[in-house]
């Protein structure tokens, strides 16, 4: 029904604009899009429509919203990720209620027209949230694409340029040694490379630091247990004065050769950024990441005129703009996009390719609150390009693996998938039933003057 509404209107749009007193060359190619929308499939393939859109919101440790999109064709589907820590329901509500119905009768072969419909059509663009329920729809139709050529995604964008895709994970700890701890751990199962964060001293949690009652538990779990936002307490000065020396620590205790990132999670003003980056020159860290807030574009220059400590940026962005001045004005070495929330591969193959003209690298987010599909597409994307830097990883639990089966292999530090068509993750559905959603908020912060401090 929607679909012969939609095709039919988008008919009359072609012949409209056939019948206009138009330049010779837009009338001849608004008469090609009419006849190639009614052509038949090269290679036989009988004309594909999605036939049902399903939301699933699930709980396997963390909460995840995924979307599932089934066509035409006997078994033929796609699944992708729209997880929004936070504000899950959210992205599930806009799904459902807005964009599954826009999507019931579309051809699931068109990945950028739908892109593009998605994006621009609802005129209120942009956000977090639409940009979320975007991705996870992109993903599921690069799945689909996939799975009807009989490729692996990464085929489909270009083949591969590497063997795998060098990945770093997190080392954190309460003090120095247990960070040294942590980053030997990781070392000894193969990493390469290692993102270290210590609590820091007089300062109630600190993001990426272990909780106060176990050194196991993430800020984010302990948040997700309690069901309301728990409060961590940070303070600039300490915090400046305790990471150059936990990386002096590491690099006398580990050597020279393992490649060492550290996270500020956004929380620096510029100027402080710039001493952090300065400071932290001697221990030639891979990247200092996100040092500033998503929307101050303009303190980047200020950490790049004191300092060749390489910068990392781009995890809260959602959108390709957002990208932009970063990477044309050589702001930042690696764009840090999460796939999840930047709208897709569709999205991350433009940014990428954009960055291949500034030699800026790809490191896209790779966090255990966005669920196994988005770390597939992270892997597709970063085998396939000229210019991947690096690929942050967690090891999923396996009440997470029960539910979103296959994706990612690591082997001796690097990421690869296999050769499964499309991205190589599945979905359980009735193993998802088990896992009924929780609600959970990531933590806040505050000043110790009780004033409000991003996390
Ligand atoms: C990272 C991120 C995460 C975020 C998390 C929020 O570098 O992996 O900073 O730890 O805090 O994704 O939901
Ligand atoms: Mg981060």
């Amino acid at each position: 029904m929607l679909n012969t509404s939609f095709a039919s209107s988008r008919r009359w749009f072609f012949k409209l604009a056939g019948a206009a007193a138009l330049a010779p060359s837009f009338r001849q190619s608004a008469l090609t899009r009419t006849d190639a929308a009614e052509e038949p499939k090269p290679r036989g393939l009988p004309p594909l429509k999605i036939t049902e859109v399903r939301v699933i919101v699930t709980c396997p440790d963390r909460n995840y919203v995924l979307v599932k999109i089934l066509t035409s064709e006997a078994g033929l589907y796609g699944v992708g990720d729209a997880t929004l820590n936070g504000r899950e329901l959210a992205v599930a509500e806009d799904l459902e209620k807005h964009i599954a119905p826009l999507l019931v009768g579309r051809d699931p072969e068109e990945i950028e027209d739908t892109w593009q419909y998605l994006y621009r059509g609802p005129y209120w663009r942009g956000g977090p949230i639409q940009m979320t329920a975007l991705a996870g729809v992109d993903q599921a139709l690069w799945d689909i694409k996939g799975k009807r050529a009989g490729m692996p995604v990464y085929q489909l964008l270009g083949g591969r340029t590497r063997q795998g895709a060098l990945a770093y994970t997190h080392a954190s700890g309460r003090d120095f040694a247990e960070v040294e701890d942590a980053a030997r751990r990781a070392l000894e199962r193969g990493f390469k490379a290692v993102r270290a964060q210590v609590a820091i001293p007089g300062l109630e949690g600190t993001y990426g630091t272990p909780g106060r009652k176990s050194s196991e538990e993430t800020a984010g779990r302990v948040a997700q247990q309690s069901g309301l936002p728990s409060t961590e307490i940070f303070e600039p000065a300490p915090y400046l004065r305790t990471v150059p020396k936990l990386f002096e620590h590491l690099r006398v205790k580990l050597g020279e050769e393992v490649e060492l990132l550290h996270d500020v999670h956004e929380r620096l003003a510029p100027i402080e950024a710039a001493r952090l980056a300065r400071e932290l020159e001697p221990y030639h860290l891979f990247f200092l990441e996100d040092p500033l807030r998503p929307e101050d574009k303009q303190g980047f220059r200020l950490i790049r005129e004191h300092s060749t400590t390489p910068i990392a940026m781009g995890e809260l962005f959602d959108s390709l703009w957002d990208c932009l001045p970063l990477i044309s004005q050589q702001l930042i070495d690696f764009i840090r996009c999460d796939l999840d929330h930047i709208g897709g591969i569709t999205a991350a193959r433009k940014i990428a390719a954009l960055a291949e003209f500034y030699q800026v690298k790809t490191a896209w987010h790779g966090p255990g609150d966005i669920s196994p599909p988005t770390h597939a597409a992270n892997v597709h994307v970063d085998i396939s390009i000229p210019n991947f830097g690096i690929q942050e990883m967690v090891f999923f639990p396996d009440v997470a693996r029960e539910v979103l089966p296959g994706g990612t292999t690591f082997k001796d530090g690097y990421m690869d998938v296999d050769r499964t068509p499309g991205l190589g993750t599945d979905l359980n559905e009735e193993a998802a039933k088990k896992y009924p959603y929780r609600r959970s908020y990531l933590p806040t912060a505050r000043r110790k003057d009780g004033s409000m401090q991003d996390w």
